[in-house]
């Protein structure tokens, strides 16, 4: 057993797998995505440093109930979502980020057993190792191994790790924050089946997901007043003028927002106020818009019930429980993972 004084670095480990699992590049999938028609681009690129801060700006506004609501079912539900899956678990988090909320988790794990393996996974090492030196110092019963990486290239090392380095516990896999609303139906698939098979059968993942609701109060949540989500979709643009030697005038493309209720999805779009030429000398590229025309730059799904436990079947797994908060707007779903045949 460690010590309680044994000191935050002892207790820390920071691993940078090899790349490889998300093979794609931020100048490969510009090109792509602006010479389809209609125009896309993959909303990981989102988060540059300022993207990242706008987007925790984004948390903070009225109308993005999302984060509150997770907040909610946290701060209620904690203990009883971790003892759903019989302990002594470990705590694996896969895009971890400032892990502000995990604490809710990380104490309620410590309530149950004396000490707590947290393993984070993200693709910043800087905030990782922000994150993970804060939860040291107020844990003492936490020891961290970080995961720097793309999801992917994470669960792939995860899924290489020998039993000894599970010892003997249950895992609880978080995927919080919506995040899989960002995935197209594909796409959350085979992440989920990635996910699966670095699981053993009664191991648990608990999937944050936004419900499906009307659209006059999803549009807003994703178009507020401020203006802080359309400088996160137009930041985009700025950080390919930046990267790639771009030349596009951020002012004359228009942050649109529409619920595509046939797919349940929130769409935001970049629409050019005119007609217009933009090079990118770094990619040797001339894109020309026409009036109107937009670039499609994010999906966010919104699931009900039904198509939460599809996906779980789909991908190896079975909901087991669901946590909503007082307002029903978010859930937390915990899948189960079911036997491999
Ligand atoms: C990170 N993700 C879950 C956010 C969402 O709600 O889809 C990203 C976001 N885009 C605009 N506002 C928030």
């Amino acid at each position: 057993m460690r010590s309680e004084r044994s000191k935050p670095p002892d207790r820390f480990t920071l691993h940078h797998p090899a790349l490889g699992g998300d093979s794609s590049s931020f100048a490969a999938d510009v090109r792509t995505g602006l010479l389809k028609r209609p125009k896309a681009l993959p909303p990981k690129y989102f988060y540059d440093d300022l993207g990242s801060q706008l987007f925790e700006a984004i948390c903070r506004l009225p109308e993005y109930y999302l984060t509150r609501a997770e907040g909610e079912i946290l701060r209620d539900s904690a203990d009883e979502i971790v003892c759903s899956i019989k302990g002594p678990v470990r705590i694996i988090e896969l895009g971890s980020g400032s892990a502000e909320k995990t604490r809710f988790l990380i104490e309620a794990a410590l309530h149950h057993q004396p000490e707590l393996h947290y393993v984070p996974v993200d693709i910043s090492d800087v905030s990782l190792e922000r994150s993970s030196l804060e939860l040291l110092h107020i844990y003492p019963g936490l020891r961290i191994t970080a995961y720097a990486a793309d999801y992917f290239s994470a669960l792939r090392a995860l899924g290489k790790e020998r039993i000894t380095e599970r010892e003997g516990k249950r895992t609880i896999a978080l995927f919080l924050g919506s995040n899989i609303g960002n995935f197209d139906p594909e796409e959350s698939r085979s992440f989920l089946r990635e996910v699966r098979s670095m699981l053993r059968p009664d191991d648990g993942l608990l999937v944050g997901a936004d419900l499906k609701k009307a659209a006059s109060v999803l549009v807003p949540a994703y178009n507020d007043a401020l203006g802080v989500t359309a400088a996160f979709n137009r930041n985009l643009l700025v950080r390919i003028n930046r990267e790639l030697g771009g030349n596009f005038d951020v002012q004359k493309f228009e942050h649109r927002v529409i619920y595509n209720e046939e797919h349940g999805r929130i769409e935001a779009h970049l629409a050019s106020l005119g007609a217009q030429t933009v090079t990118l000398r770094g990619l040797d590229l001339e894109i020309g818009f026409e009036p109107g025309e937009t670039i499609h730059t994010e999906n966010s799904y919104k699931f009900d019930l039904d198509q939460l436990s599809e996906l779980a079947r789909d991908t190896g797994f079975s909901l087991k429980r669901t946590w909503f908060d007082s307002a029903r707007r978010f859930s937390f779903n915990l899948f189960t993972a079911a036997g491999l045949s």
